[in-house]
């Protein structure tokens, strides 16, 4: 990664997720320069304008519609164009058309001579993010899908409802898929220090039975908005700010990141979530959290489901 320069991130796709991104960059000083790219162009205007338009109220910052030319000096670029879930329909179904569009897309910016890291938003996220590392040909810790970050969220903010703790003091974590067959790893969750297994043991306010239904909760968060309002974008944008964040100011955080694993829990060649720590050139390592055997297996079906689609449509 470069030195020494303006920060350039530059954005693929500004619908609800891209834009809701840009929005979000807006209100914390994390670059100095934002680049929109779409294929409808008028949106991205639209989007620079409305966006512009708040930065007395914001950080400042060069924003514009650019095209993948630009993408030669970005440092960090978020791809979340493509098609998004109707109502009904699994990210998986969603394979085919954004493949294709991903061959343009990612061709694009490497042509550009781009070298730095690529987040890749678009579902189904991890089967793109590998795509996304085949197609580019970048180091794998340079490529990295938003995984399970959100939905591990979205599992800290309901288990910090459930117990009084803010989410930011639960440690807890859902790997695999993101998607359908993702699993929560109830052996490694702390409700502040606490292990959650002593903190049932102890006390009968908590059920197991309510907390599975904490996680299918999670699980089928974006059915349930994409019902009540056709698309989910904003705490998505936030996980990706806060992937941001960790990249530029060199953290070192542990987050839930689609990468590729590389024997890591005995896998080989396929994209999938898992916590890593993140620092400002990409991912440094998968941390290996010791399983129990249910986990194990729920891990085991839900990458058998990736790599039978990467086999089926990438190999
Ligand atoms: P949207 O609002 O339809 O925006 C998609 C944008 O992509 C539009 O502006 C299109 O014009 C643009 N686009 C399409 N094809 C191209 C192309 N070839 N080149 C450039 N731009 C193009 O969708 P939305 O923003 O709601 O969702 C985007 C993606 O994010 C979808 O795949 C969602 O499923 C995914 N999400 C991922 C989440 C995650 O946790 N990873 C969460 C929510 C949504």
């Amino acid at each position: 990664m470069k030195h020494n320069h303006l920060t350039r991130i530059a954005v693929v796709g500004t619908g609800f997720v891209g834009s809701s991104y840009a929005f979000a960059l807006l209100n914390q000083h994390l670059c100095d320069e934002l680049v929109l790219i779409d294929m409808n162009k008028k949106k991205a205007k639209g989007d620079v304008l409305d966006l512009s338009h708040g930065m007395s109220f914001g950080s400042p910052m060069k924003i514009w519609a650019g095209d993948y030319g630009d993408c030669r000096e970005a440092d960090i670029i978020v791809i979340t164009a493509g098609a998004n879930q109707a109502p009904g329909e699994t990210r998986l179904d969603l394979v085919e058309k954004n493949l294709k569009i991903f061959k343009h897309i990612v061709g694009s910016i490497m042509e550009s001579g781009f070298d730095g890291i690529i987040i890749v938003a678009t579902n189904p996220v991890d089967i793109l993010s590998y795509a996304t590392w085949k197609l580019s040909g970048l180091p794998k810790e340079r490529v990295i899908g938003s995984g399970t970050l959100l939905d591990t969220s979205r599992f800290r903010y309901l288990l910090g409802e459930s117990f009084k703790v803010d989410p930011r003091n639960i440690h807890a974590y859902i790997m695999g898929e993101h998607g359908d067959s993702e699993f929560p790893v109830w052996s490694h969750v702390h409700i502040g220090t606490r292990a959650l297994s002593n903190i049932i043991r102890a006390d009968d306010t908590h059920t197991w039975e309510e907390l599975d239904n904490i996680f299918i909760k999670v699980r089928d968060a974006a059915y349930e908005i994409i019902n009540l309002k056709g698309a989910t974008y904003y705490a998505i944008a936030l996980s990706l700010v806060r992937l941001t964040k960790a990249i530029l100011n060199n953290e070192h955080a542990i987050l839930t990141l689609s990468t590729l694993l590389n024997g890591e829990y005995g896998m080989n060649d396929l994209f999938i979530g898992t916590p890593a720590v993140i620092n400002r050139n990409g991912i440094r390592e998968v941390i290996e959290l010791s399983l129990n055997d249910k986990e194990r297996q729920s891990f085991q079906q839900s990458a058998l489901r990736l790599k039978d689609t990467i086999q089926s449509f990438i190999t």
